[in-house]
């Protein structure tokens, strides 16, 4: 079999689901044609006949499947460092918002800024995650809140996955804050976002999901479960920004809905990971807000391990609670902060950060049949990638193969 490309003398690190640890091979080789895996598993396992255009040689580097960040805010303008400032200060969020500042500030900008400003400046953070090995990541609305805006946010993150090699898969997130011009009016809100705006994006593709920020200072229950039936008429997949802050209940509902994932956790009891394991619902734990927010609930790893959940780990980069764009610097706080163990970490931004994107079938591990996603590593052993802090050791990034 002619194929495009064979990496040879290369250290897979495979992530399959099958295999035990990491589903290392020793003396591997990942062949590809046509953007996709052939084949991927040890040198002498290679099928007679396997033959490529291109042979590289990786000199016994690690390769694992290409990194995803399945949970950013990536598209968005200006920046909240003002606000870092005053916290800094000791200003409390609720006066930041109540002067101007929050959510309300970046939605501000987002809306100042054109289609083109946007994509200029989103780009520095998306390039920024590229230069450490990602190639898929999924990019949210939730800073236009009005249909024009979102659209253009949505806009920009398909323009995104034309301007780089890299998939992007993206999500409608009007259902994020409540936008000046509803002031005090969430339902009416709610309202807009459900019979006008979601079905415009839905009808012009261009969310491949929905998710909704579940909290006091989001949404309610019944809010966002207007927002999830809303989805599920258009045929889109869920999510949810679910117990961050306070438990309203929002991994139950996500669990009710099939969600891919729920996403943050720190206040999730087991009744609800117990029906998220019933429902295949995806953890997504984003220990950049934890950080950054100084918060000091952490996700309840035990009950996630105890019901098999999925764990994925992602930047969650957004200007307010996480202006992170370092995946491998994720990784690192998962296992610092949360306690993940460094398999745990590196199953998180690959096999399971593809699960919670509803993505399993094509990328996430080094398997034949999924897309030749990868990441070559200068590096003696996988385990370096969530030790080091603020260290790149990628050496090249494959995406569909090339
Ligand atoms: N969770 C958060 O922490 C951010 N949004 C969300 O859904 C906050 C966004 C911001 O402060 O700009
Ligand atoms: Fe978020």
């Amino acid at each position: 079999m002619l194929c495009d490309r064979i990496w040879r003398h290369a250290r897979l690190a495979t992530m399959a689901a099958g295999s035990a640890g990491l589903g290392a091979v020793e003396d591997g080789i990942v062949a590809a044609r046509d953007g996709r895996i052939v084949f991927a598993g040890a040198a002498d396992q290679v099928p007679v006949g396997l033959a490529a255009r291109e042979t590289i040689d990786c000199e016994g580097r690690w390769v694992t499947p290409g990194l995803i960040d399945c949970h950013t805010h990536l598209v968005h303008a200006g920046d909240r460092v003002r606000e870092f400032e005053q916290r800094l200060a000791g200003m409390s969020y609720q006066a930041i918002a109540a002067a101007g500042g929050g959510i309300a500030a970046t939605v501000n900008a987002t809306r100042a800024a054109s289609e083109s400003q946007l994509l200029q400046v989103s780009l520095s953070y998306l390039d920024a995650l590229l230069a450490e090995g990602v190639t898929t990541v999924e990019i949210k609305s939730g800073y236009g809140l009005a249909l024009v805006h979102e659209r253009k946010q949505l806009r920009v993150a398909r323009e995104l996955g034309r301007c780089r090699p890299v998939s992007v898969t993206t999500t409608f997130l009007g259902a994020h804050a409540v936008p000046p011009e509803f002031a005090g009016d969430q339902e009416r809100y709610i309202d807009t976002v459900c019979t006008t705006m979601l079905p415009a994006i839905a009808s012009e593709r261009l969310a491949d999901a929905v998710d909704a920020y579940c909290e006091r200072i989001g949404f309610s229950l019944a809010q966002t479960r207007r927002v999830l039936e809303a989805a599920r008429a258009w045929d889109l997949p869920v999510k949810l920004h679910a117990g961050q802050l306070s438990d309203m209940g929002a991994a139950q509902l996500a669990a009710q809905f099939s969600a891919l994932s729920a996403d943050h956790l720190e206040y999730a009891d087991e009744a609800a990971i117990a029906a998220m394991a019933r429902a295949g619902v995806a953890a997504v734990l984003l220990p950049g807000a934890y950080y950054f927010l100084r918060e000091t609930q952490r996700p309840p790893i035990d009950l996630l391990r105890k019901h098999g959940i999925p764990v994925a780990v992602a930047t969650d980069n957004n200007p307010g609670t996480s202006p992170l764009t370092s995946i491998l610097l994720a990784m690192n706080m998962a296992a610092t902060l949360f306690r993940l163990t460094v398999e745990e970490c590196l199953v998180g931004v690959t096999r399971a950060a593809a699960r919670a994107l509803g993505q399993g079938a094509s990328v996430g591990t080094l398997e034949a049949g999924k897309y030749c996603d990868m990441a070559i590593w200068d590096i003696a052993q996988p385990a370096e990638l969530v030790y080091r802090i603020g260290f790149n050791p990628l050496h090249k990034r494959v995406w569909r193969g090339q």
